[in-house]
């Protein structure tokens, strides 16, 4: 049997076998519940939590964490919720541990404790590399639609740092749309959208002033009901202003950015999932300091399919756009029809990429002679036995 009809048949009598046994194990859980419905929750994550075959499980969604205390949002209530050791003693990396954005199994202790059993395999994911020299996976936020990569129309405005937000977005498998925010403070705020728009073709670009109340429903109008946007952007630029305007409440904390030169004071310090009046999910981001790739390929062709797309008519396949005869990148730079910046920001990501690939393979190398080492002590221990 194919394993889609497989799949399917197996969901069917995981539904036809639940249903009977719903009341007495579930807790009244329905797999159509419209709270479920509304928190993101659709057949792909049923499909998964179904073949747990666990009945003493509910679903529930990682609404915030922070140092490893999580809190989970079930179809009414929200908990604290710790990992099970099972996780933990799993766990190869980071990555292997519940993010904002999850859907998790839980475990129901009491109403004010409840255990994480299971991380249900994710829709999309939006990562980075942690800051710092480690090179490890951090997830930003998990099953996210849309991330809203937000710019403020000030000093922090920069075209190279939204083609690098944009990367690690197309990566993620969600939908970019970039916010220009805070457009009181510029004079061509359209000249700014329209060079955003070069950069970032077929993308939407919307602008906005929270303070004078514009634009803030064309940002609503990209959540819809039961979909997940993530606002990813440098401190300061409005994330946490533009969230509490499309709740209508001031209940997330925002600060003024320092004057001396326009950045923010990172006054968010946790991921959070907030959920929307009409219907829609948001989760507010700390500003990064540091946004560095991972494993972003994809991302990379993606975001400069322009690039790519000019380099189909150089003259060499392995044109490196760089003093090479008959090189159309450089050509169209020359006709100005590419940013010579753009093309300079899509080597330095990639030469970034590269980097991080060798640092890999020597980890990985290290890793091996570490397991021979151990190994051949293991056999001379054995014959001296
Ligand atoms: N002039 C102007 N200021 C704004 C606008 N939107 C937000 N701000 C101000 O920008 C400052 C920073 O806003 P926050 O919402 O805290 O920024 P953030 O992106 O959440 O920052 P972090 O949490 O540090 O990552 C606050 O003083 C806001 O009032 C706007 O449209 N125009
Ligand atoms: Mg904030
Ligand atoms: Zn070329």
């Amino acid at each position: 049997m194919n394993s889609l009809a497989d799949k399917t048949v197996r969901f069917e009598r995981a539904v036809r076998r639940s249903e009977e046994e719903i009341h007495v194990h579930l807790n009244g859980l329905q797999l159509k519940d419209p709270h479920l419905l509304d928190m993101g929750w659709n057949s792909f994550f049923a499909n998964h939590f179904l073949e747990l075959d666990d009945p003493r499980l509910v679903p529930a969604r990682v609404v915030e964490e922070s140092r490893g205390i999580y809190r989970v949002r079930r179809a009414r209530e929200e908990y604290a919720a710790k990992i099970a050791g099972k996780i933990r003693y799993l766990a190869q990396a980071r990555k292997d541990f519940p993010a904002v954005g999850d859907w998790v199994a839980i475990a129901p202790h009491d109403e004010s404790q409840s255990r994480i059993e299971c991380i249900l395999p994710r829709k999309t994911k939006l990562s980075r590399k942690v800051a710092g020299r480690e090179l490890n996976e951090q997830i930003v936020a998990a099953n996210v639609d849309n991330v809203f990569v937000v710019s403020s129309l000030n000093r922090e405005f920069n075209l190279r740092r939204i083609e690098r937000y944009l990367t690690l977005v197309w990566d993620s498998g969600a939908a970019p749309v970039v916010l220009l925010n805070k457009t009181d403070l510029c004079a061509d705020a359209a000249a700014q959208a329209s060079a955003v728009g070069s950069i970032a073709p077929g993308i939407p670009v919307l602008l906005l002033s929270v303070l004078q109340e514009a634009g803030v429903e064309s940002v609503r109008n990209h959540i819809s009901r039961g979909q997940t946007a993530a606002f990813v952007g440098s401190s300061g630029v409005g994330k946490s202003t533009i969230i509490n305007a499309l709740l209508g409440a001031t209940s997330l904390r925002v600060q003024p950015v320092r004057e001396d030169d326009d950045r923010g004071r990172h006054t968010t310090t946790s991921r959070q999932m907030i959920f929307l009046p009409g219907g829609g999910i948001v989760i507010d981001t700390p500003g990064m300091r540091e946004l560095q790739l991972w494993d972003s390929e994809e991302g990379l062709s993606r975001a400069f399919e322009d690039i790519a797309a000019l380099a189909e008519n150089c003259k060499f396949r392995d044109c490196g756009h760089n003093g090479e005869p008959g090189c159309a990148v450089e050509a169209a730079i020359q006709e100005g029809q590419l940013g010579s910046e753009r093309l300079e920001n899509h080597r330095k990501l990639q030469a970034e990429l590269r980097f991080q690939q060798r640092k890999a393979d020597s980890e990985l190398a290290r890793q091996e002679k570490e397991r021979w080492k151990k190994i051949h002590k293991a056999m001379r221990h054995k014959h001296r036995n």
